[in-house]
């Protein structure tokens, strides 16, 4: 069939599904605001590992991390009437949600703890947003954007903890599964948790996909480690503060859903962590092999694997020594920059 035939009636039909025969501008372009990202096999970690390493590389999102996926699909289902959207965020998400209101044509404020580096405020402007600086955490930023959703009228963004954020983020695991084709399935699955949405949101994939039972390692940073925390108390706990330099982990208490997802048999869920000197070595050892330039909270992820902590699972009896393909996920981040990172080596690593 010719392909030109076939855009113009997904166009037709996405406008008749969505707004009748007069939808916005955006609605024309795409039906979502996300990329597909590539999944790259890495050499280097696959001879760590002892297994084959794939990685999916959400940092290639045009708003430099996975939030984009959730974020956008809730804007679609969310937004269109809106006077203007507000996002609570360490940066990526409100990266995201500016990203998105920006495409939608619709104003976007993003609040930002006082720990967000300038280069995020910078790269929020940017994109279009205003940013307001309050408080010292996200959870402070976060109360800010509530209120201001309230006496503005705003349309309340949130960066984790919405089913429509889930259900954008699952997107990442059908891809991988359409790219390693059918059988193929991968033994693991590695990721950072803040909030709990990336969480949540692989999960969802997962189910989708039929992969439930492929175990996922959760990694967090001492001093963010709000998931690990709730874990290991069995109920929902709310840190005194974020004392680690990956702010963008930096919720103090995780959603409930995540928390939830942990006491499933079901599902096999390994909460583990890493210092910030780990997350940081990792985030330089990745940019050297991989030549990609990934944020703390990234990092974290990429930890596992570069100080052993896979292999030592495996040694543990915690993953199988005969482990499947190990699908990292790239969350990305635009938290960091070369001068970012020399500041961190830095105070890090005195
Ligand atoms: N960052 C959120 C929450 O911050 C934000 O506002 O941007 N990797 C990166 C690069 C991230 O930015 C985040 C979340 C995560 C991982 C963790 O995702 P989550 O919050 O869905 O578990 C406080």
């Amino acid at each position: 069939m010719c392909t030109c035939h076939s855009t113009i009636t997904a166009t037709a039909l996405f406008l008749a599904a969505h707004e009748g025969s007069t939808g916005p501008a955006w609605c024309t372009m795409a039906n979502h605001f996300h990329l597909n990202t590539p999944l790259l096999e890495s050499v280097g970690m696959s001879k760590l590992v002892g297994t084959t390493v794939y990685l999916k590389m959400e940092n290639s999102q045009p708003s430099g991390s996975f939030k984009i996926r959730g974020i956008g699909h809730l804007c679609q289902q969310m937004v269109r009437q809106s006077k203007g959207v507000v996002c609570a965020s360490g940066g990526n998400a409100g990266m995201a949600a500016a990203y998105a209101a920006r495409k939608m044509g619709v104003p976007a404020t993003i609040v930002v703890p006082s720990s967000s580096p300038q280069l995020v405020v910078q790269r929020l402007q940017d994109q279009g947003a205003t940013v307001k600086i309050t408080g010292k955490v996200w959870d402070d930023a976060n109360a800010e954007a509530l209120r201001l959703a309230e006496t503005e009228g705003l349309t309340y963004v949130p960066p984790f903890d919405h089913p429509l954020l889930w259900q954008g983020h699952g997107s990442m695991i059908t891809e991988v599964a359409a790219s390693l084709g059918p059988g193929v399935k991968p033994g693991a699955v590695l990721l950072s948790v803040g909030g709990g949405g990336l969480l949540c949101g692989v999960i969802q994939g997962l189910k989708d996909v039929g992969w439930t039972d492929v175990p996922i390692v959760a990694m967090e940073t001492v001093g963010a480690h709000c998931f690990n925390a709730a874990v290991k108390a069995g109920r929902l706990v709310t840190l005194d503060d974020i004392t680690s330099e990956a702010k963008c982990l930096g919720a103090k208490t995780v959603c409930k859903k995540a928390f939830e997802y942990s006491q499933c048999n079901e599902l096999t869920i390994i909460s583990e962590l890493v210092t910030d000197q780990q997350a940081l070595h990792a985030v330089q050892t990745f940019l050297d092999e991989e030549r990609v330039l990934v944020e703390m909270a990234c990092g974290a992820a990429l930890a596992a694997v570069y100080s052993g902590l896979i292999r030592r699972l495996q040694d543990e009896g915690l993953l199988p020594t005969l482990l499947g393909p190990l699908l990292v996920i790239v969350c990305g981040g635009s938290s960091v920059d070369m001068e970012q990172l020399t500041n961190l080596k830095h105070k890090l690593q005195t």
